[in-house]
């Protein structure tokens, strides 16, 4: 049995400094293989198979959302996941070290590779050079070659085509046997011959494809989002281990100084380093990284884990490199393993009494970070959204080689077994507290308003669509926010310091929370499978704190704890950040309010900063009088609102961000709000 234990390395995620490499450009001329034009609106020579090739391409640019999904960001995103595959599968293939993504100035993308470069020479089937195929026929990635696994075309399972049809143009070269080929596109349709235009050392291979996508596609944005292709390209190469990835981005900031960055993966441990990168900010159980490999039944399995203190478990699952958010067969396999496992170890060893009961899964689950990685052949993927794996013998591979593998190991290292089994029958007694507790917080709710919280101050209006409540920090800021409301359509609910951290507490202890108990009260929809969205009493939910670090750190519990419990109402677009101001200004009787120091020197440029100006810089929402809290931050006419959204390409990395929303009348603070309200919070931190 092979196993490896060893200590967790470094992450090697570090900012470098960029040089330029430098795109080479060559010349000369090969041969394009047919002349036969069939379409007179063609330029060029191409057979009839190459029109339908076009054709092909040309249902790509009028149903682009059947490719990529979407033409949104996420679908501008997933063109450059696309290319990178093809780049991974050749490191996987064993002939790529590294991978180079570049955002270029003009926002088109230059990906590039060590491999072994696109075959250049002709495809028997269709009589054209397989580079060509690669980019001009529909489904024609990894035709070629044999052995090893095809794993790029994820859940859309596109390739080059799809890329190369959705991109203003597109420009690819080769290096091989000592030429430099090169080939360009333009919208899908070859705009030159595959030609050779320069030579290299023999020993210098590799791909390198650059792309502009098309603004008549991407019509909500081409500009590319550095951190979004940073989280998922980390992701990738944890998940590639020793494969490096760089990423850097040659567009100016806007700043005097031009500061390039850039970014390296590399994990030789792969997802054993990624189990220590998102246990980075929690204490580990034990030092080591558990970790099982081995493939069954032509599944390759890779199981990483670890235990930590807290109470919530992540487990995240991979098929050919691509997220299952919702799991599926790997899953249940791996689940199963654990449970069964632990169970036996247990009972033998006697840490599991006769007279108990055996440890449920959620138990032993129980803080656990894990990654699930398989790669498999012709994966199906299925559920509503297709993220879930439904291939039957992966369950079997996996359960099979974690059980045997976590076996032995358990043997080997009895303490951390113990360790284990320990905190897993504090979570079993936990549970069933929890469950007593989450019962008479059913029961409550069932009574509706009766039983609504004591310290809750609801409006009149029974129509949810038009009533909003107001979570507010702290009894007095509490008591101003009651009096300053419309009480039509206002409900103010005030919530004592800081909210527990739904993170750091087990389960019993979060439903023994009288703010927690509060909200789920007061929303009605209940929380995880008993959350019922038609429920919901309050079409917004505000949460108004002080501008300050405290207000922003309680932002973030509740956050998570909305996250956590009813995440329905985040992605639904319910949850909303009040924005109270800073800085009060008064001059000759007028008042303006200022919710940054930026305004408030831009409102001074304006009215001149003379003697008699009155500035009152607000510290919380407690200095504030009712009236002065109405009009700041309550009153829909001229409040602003940030409407909380989860935005994030990698489930590991949830990141939320921030839409500014701005009363009608309030217009000179619009742009520079929108300018700075985009700022992120990583629940993992
Ligand atoms: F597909 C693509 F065009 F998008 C693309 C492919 C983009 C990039 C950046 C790289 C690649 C790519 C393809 N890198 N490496 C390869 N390798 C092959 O296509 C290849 C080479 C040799 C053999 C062989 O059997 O000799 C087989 C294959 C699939």
């Amino acid at each position: 049995m092979e196993q490896e234990f060893k200590k967790n390395r470094d992450i090697k995620d570090m900012d470098t400094v960029f040089e330029n490499t430098g795109a080479q450009n060559m010349e000369t001329a090969a041969e394009k293989p047919d002349d036969n034009v069939k379409d007179p609106t063609q330029v060029g020579n191409y057979t009839a198979d190459n029109i339908q090739i076009l054709e092909g391409l040309e249902a790509v640019r009028k149903r682009p959302g059947m490719y990529i999904g979407t033409t949104s960001s996420r679908g501008l995103h997933h063109l450059v996941y696309e290319i990178v595959d093809n780049s991974v599968d050749e490191a996987l293939a064993g002939y790529c070290t590294h991978i180079e993504v570049t955002i270029n100035e003009d926002d088109s993308v230059t990906v590039t590779d060590n491999g072994r470069g696109i075959p250049t020479g002709i495809n028997h089937k269709s009589g054209k050079n397989a580079v060509e195929v690669v980019f001009t026929i529909l489904h024609a990635g990894g035709k070629f070659g044999g052995g090893g696994y095809k794993v790029s075309g994820g859940l859309h399972g596109v390739g080059a085509s799809v890329v190369n049809a959705l991109s203003e143009w597109l420009t690819v070269e080769v290096r091989s046997g000592g030429k430099i080929h090169r080939q360009s596109y333009e919208r899908g349709k070859s705009k030159t011959p595959l030609e050779v235009i320069g030579s290299c050392p023999s020993d210098e291979t590799g791909t390198m494809v650059t792309f502009k996508p098309d603004p008549l596609i991407f019509q909500e944005t081409t500009v590319f989002d550095y951190d979004i292709l940073r989280q998922r390209l980390r992701e990738m190469a944890f998940l590639t281990k020793g494969l490096r990835i760089t990423l850097t981005d040659l567009r100016s900031t806007g700043e005097e100084e031009k500061k390039i960055r850039q970014h390296t993966f590399c994990y030789e441990g792969g997802i054993r380093e990624f189990v220590t990168y998102l246990n980075r900010s929690k204490k580990p159980l034990y030092e080591k990284v558990l970790y099982f490999e081995g493939t069954k039944n032509n599944v390759y399995v890779e199981v990483a884990l670890q235990h930590n203190d807290s109470y919530t478990d992540s487990e995240y699952c991979f098929v050919n490199n691509i997220n299952t958010p919702e799991g599926g067969m790997h899953l249940v396999g791996f689940r199963n393993a654990l449970t069964k496992t632990f169970n036996e170890y247990g009972r033998k060893n006697k840490i599991l009494k006769d007279s108990e009961p055996n440890l449920s899964g959620e138990d032993i689950r129980e803080g656990i970070t894990a990654i699930i990685s398989i790669k498999i052949e012709d994966p199906q993927f299925e559920g509503q959204t297709k993220q879930k794996l439904g291939n039957v013998e992966a369950r079997g591979a996996t359960d099979s080689i974690v059980s045997e593998q976590l076996k032995y190991f358990l043997e080997q290292n009895p303490s951390v077994a113990r360790t284990v089994i320990e905190k897993s029958l504090m979570a079993q007694r936990a549970r069933e507290a929890a469950r007593k507790a989450r019962e008479l917080t059913r029961r409550k709710s069932v009574l509706d308003t009766m039983s609504l919280p004591g310290k809750l101050a609801d409006c009149s209006d029974k129509d949810p669509k038009n009533c909003e409540i107001f979570l507010v920090e702290g009894d007095s800021a509490g008591g101003s926010a009651k009096s300053a409301r419309s009480r039509a359509t206002q409900a103010i609910l005030p919530l004592r310091g800081k909210i527990l951290n739904v993170e750091k507490a087990r389960e019993d202890r979060i439903y023994a929370n009288e703010e927690i108990k509060a909200m789920i009260t007061a929303f009605g929809t209940g929380i995880h499978n008993d959350f019922d969205i038609s429920k919901l009493r309050y079409d917004k939910i505000i949460i108004m704190t002080d501008a300050d670090v405290d207000g922003a750190h309680i932002d973030t519990l509740m956050l998570t704890f909305l996250y956590r419990f009813m995440p329905e109402l985040i992605k639904q677009g319910h949850v909303y950040l009040a924005m109270p101001p800073l800085y009060k200004l008064e001059k000759n009787r007028k008042v303006w309010y200022a919710y940054s120091d930026e305004e408030l020197n831009r409102i001074l440029n304006d009215v001149g900063r003379d003697q008699n100006n009155r500035i009152q810089r607000y510290k919380g929402l407690g200095e504030m009088d009712p009236e002065q809290l109405w009009e700041t931050t309550m009153d829909p006419e001229r409040r602003i609102l940030k409407r909380v959204q989860i935005n994030s390409e990698t489930e590991s990395e949830v990141d939320l961000t921030f839409t500014t929303l701005m009363g009608d009348k309030v217009e000179p603070r619009r742009e520079f709000i929108e300018e700075n309200a985009r700022f992120v919070q990583n629940l993992d931190i």
